[in-house]
């Protein structure tokens, strides 16, 4: 009983420092990993193999022939920088994915959406964790009784929220 317990808090613990790493702080996506955002990236492919979770951010690393045009879906598919929903060309972009939902990007220059590809699609999905979700270094635990139920996730997510808030703030 006692030890159970202790497993119990262990894997607790382990959940808090993964949201440590990836809630509070969120995961940093670099867009087209290290060849940046640039010509003639399959940048489709690129962001099938991430995971983008709210709270996580975007980097976007380019050189001074691109920008980076956030727009909504119809500019996204006519390729459209005209009615931007934010844009930014300084090389260095890091935009915060604070909504759940789809994030469109373009490269507002010349033909560089059309013709290059220079566009980015990504789906952002909520922070919460759940159960059949395989947090990354936690290993399941071999256990007879359900590591969380509803009402115990219900409460761990709240001591969760105030204990990042504690050292984040
Ligand atoms: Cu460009």
């Amino acid at each position: 009983m006692r030890s159970g317990s202790e497993g119990a808090m262990f894997v607790k613990v382990a959940v808090v420092l993964l949201c440590l790493v990836n809630l509070c702080n969120g995961e940093d996506h670099i867009v087209g990993d290290s060849t940046g955002w640039d010509f003639n990236v399959d940048y489709e492919s690129w962001a099938s193999k991430h995971t983008f979770r709210e709270g996580d951010n975007l980097v976007f690393k380019y050189n001074s022939m691109h920008t980076v045009v956030k727009v909504n879906s119809s500019n996204y598919e006519t390729c459209n920088p005209d009615l931007p929903l934010s844009e930014d060309d300084n090389g260095n972009t890091i935009v915060s994915l604070n909504s759940v939902g789809e994030h469109y990007f373009i490269c507002g220059i010349g033909s560089h959406c059309r013709a290059a590809k220079m566009k980015l699609k990504v789906t952002v999905t909520g922070t919460s964790i759940s159960p059949s979700m395989d947090p990354a270094g936690v290993p399941a635990t071999p256990s007879s009784t359900s590591p969380l139920h509803n009402k115990d996730f219900y409460v761990f997510v709240s001591v969760l929220s105030f204990v990042c808030s504690f050292i984040f703030f």
